[in-house]
C-alpha cells in the first residue's frame, strides 16, 4: 500500500489546482456529516452509487492508514488517485485488495504496466 501512497501522493502534488479543489470536493461530498473524516458507511455510501469494487470494506481498510477506523483527507488521495487513474488492485475472484498481498510486485509501481482495472474489475491480472 505504501508504493500506492507515494504515487498517489506525488499524483496529487502535481494536479492543477482545479483539479485539487475537485478533490477536496469530492472528500467533502463525502463526508456527508462534516466532521473531517471518511467513516466506513460514509465510504459505503458514497461509493456504492457507482457500484464499483471499491466500495469492498478490504480497500476501506488498506487506505485507512493509521488504523483509526476513518479516512481523512490525506488519506483519501490514495483513493482519489485509483478513481482518476482507473486502477485498481484488487483481485474480484479472491475478494481481496491486493496492495499488501502483492508487495513485491508494487516495490516498484512505475513498472506496473497493466493492473486490473476498476472499470474492468475482473481478475487477479498484474503484467
Ligand atoms: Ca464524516
Ligand atoms: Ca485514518
Amino acid at each position: 500500500m505504501e508504493e500506492i501512497r507515494r504515487a498517489a501522493e506525488a499524483y496529487y502534488e502535481n494536479l492543477s489546482d482545479e483539479k485539487k479543489r475537485n478533490a477536496r470536493f469530492s472528500f467533502n461530498e463525502m463526508d456527508k456529516n462534516g466532521d473531517g473524516k471518511i467513516n466506513l458507511d460514509e465510504y459505503a455510501e458514497y461509493l456504492k452509487k457507482d457500484n464499483t469494487v471499491l466500495t469492498h470494506p478490504s480497500l476501506f481498510t488498506a487506505l485507512d492508514k493509521d488504523g483509526n477506523g476513518s479516512l481523512d483527507f490525506k488519506e483519501t488521495i490514495v483513493l482519489y488517485y485509483i478513481m482518476q487513474s482507473g486502477r485498481a488492485l484488487f483481485c474480484q475472484s479472491c475478494n481481496t485488495f491486493l496492495a499488501d498481498k502483492r508487495r513485491n510486485v508494487l516495490e516498484n509501481i512505475g513498472k506496473i504496466v497493466a493492473v486490473t482495472s476498476v472499470a474492468d474489475g475482473f481478475g487477479c491480472s498484474i503484467m
